[in-house]
């Protein structure tokens, strides 16, 4: 019997099943049963390299966004919309059948943006080119579910139950469980409060199927039995969503309006050009990417070319960012001078741990260097960048 034939049948013997008390330990078993067979069936068959033919796509840019919907929903549309790349659109289904890069110059940084084949039902245990698809999904920073406004409102449910599956995980944060797997000393079980949904036997039965007998696990939060299954597992992604509801065109105001209300909704109509600019910005601020100006020493910041760092990938400290410059720089790096929002006052000096913020001025002092004007700290105050000094005024610094 193949994987997908097993997971098939523990899930038609889950569905069988009644919900209670009595059966907790047998379905939280059946769980572990089919995360297991999922977990295998990410595997790439042995003597292949994994990925698909025509998927592959360098990355470029800041940051990587992939468009993910059922077919036909405005995909392509959109990605020429938005990046200039010309990709296939058409009314028929599965127009596109690769994956198709475009570059979205946006707030001084470039993104990619990926269009890709429409995913259906299924998806997840290879049907169509979804497993592809979704490989690329994961190697992305956030994901772009595109839907179509006027079909049915199950097609999100469907889809992130499809990347579920895969083990990508929506706008979530990973569970508060402490896990470590020892070589010896038994279970070790503890929680920081009452647990509702998970008891310390269910929770040896679902480590027994993992055939793990040693461990030290700390539940930090009321926590499901999926939530222990994802922290044993170890291996899910946690991602950002921004559902995109295209076509607005063709339905009524109050349907646009109710879609618009939904959490991470975006409203948009690539026929009409409606909401575009919104989609981007909150793409870009999902992102979360921190671009961070240059000083040199007595010269104004230069504007034109950030130095992007983000949280996830890589950080944004001091250190992350002389990284970035040079990889030999940190060592000669005496302290910084900031300017911006992560400053506390202008400029504010700082060792090479503190954290940066979106838009913030940094100039290098190195150890050999004079900090410039002296005792700068006075003086170069009147050398705050004006851009810096604008959006204060907007946003007043708190201390
Ligand atoms: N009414 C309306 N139609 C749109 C809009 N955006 C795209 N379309 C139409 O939807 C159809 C499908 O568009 P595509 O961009 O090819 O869709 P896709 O998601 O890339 O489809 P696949 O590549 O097959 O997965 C085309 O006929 C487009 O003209 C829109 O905002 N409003
Ligand atoms: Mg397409």
């Amino acid at each position: 019997m193949g994987i997908i034939e097993k997971i098939k049948e523990i899930e038609a013997e889950m569905a069988r099943t009644q919900k209670n008390k009595a059966t907790e330990y047998h379905l939280g078993q059946l769980k572990a049963k089919i995360a297991k067979l999922r977990t295998q069936l990410l595997e790439p068959p042995k003597g292949s390299s994994g990925g698909g033919e025509g998927f592959e796509v360098t990355k470029f840019g800041h940051g990587r966004v992939a468009l993910i919907g059922f077919p036909s929903v405005g995909k392509s549309t959109l990605l020429t919309m938005l990046t200039g790349t010309h990709s296939e659109a058409a009314s028929y289904e599965f127009t596109t059948l690769t994956c198709i890069p475009g570059i979205i110059h946006y707030n001084d940084t470039k993104i990619q943006l990926l269009d890709l084949p429409g995913i259906i039902e299924g998806a997840s245990e290879g049907k169509g080119r979804g497993r592809q698809v979704i490989a690329v999904a994961k190697s992305s920073d956030i994901v772009l579910m595109v839907l179509d406004a006027s079909k049915s409102e199950g097609h999100r449910q469907i889809l992130t139950k499809e990347l579920e599956a895969v083990g990508l995980r929506l706008n979530k944060r990973p569970p508060q469980i402490y896990f470590k797997k020892k070589k010896t000393g038994g279970i070790s079980f503890n929680s920081t409060l009452p647990l509702t949904h998970v008891d310390e036997k269910l929770c040896y039965q679902i480590l027994h199927e993992y055939k793990i007998h040693n461990a030290e696990i700390l539940f930090r939060e009321d926590a499901t039995v999926d939530d222990l299954i994802d922290v044993i597992e170890g291996n899910r992604k946690y991602m950002k969503c921004v559902y995109v509801y295209n076509k607005i065109d063709v339905i009524g105001i109050d349907d646009v309006d109710r879609l618009a209300r939904q959490p991470n909704s975006v409203v948009i109509s690539c026929n009409l050009k409606l909401n575009l600019d919104r989609l981007l910005a909150r793409m870009w601020d999902e992102m979360g990417l921190v671009r961070v100006y240059t000083k040199p020493q007595g010269q104004q910041p230069d504007f034109g070319d950030p130095v992007v760092l983000s949280a996830d990938r890589g950080g944004c400290t001091v250190e992350d960012f002389c990284n970035h410059i040079h990889r030999s720089l940190v060592k000669d790096v005496k302290y910084v001078l900031v300017w911006g929002i992560s400053a506390r006052h202008y400029p504010q000096h700082c060792g090479l741990s503190h954290n940066l913020r979106d838009e913030d001025v940094v100039q290098i002092v190195k150890k050999k260097e004079k900090e410039e004007g002296g005792r700068g700290r006075f003086k170069s105050h009147s050398n705050a960048p004006a851009r810096i000094s604008d959006r204060e005024k907007k946003a007043p610094l708190k201390t």
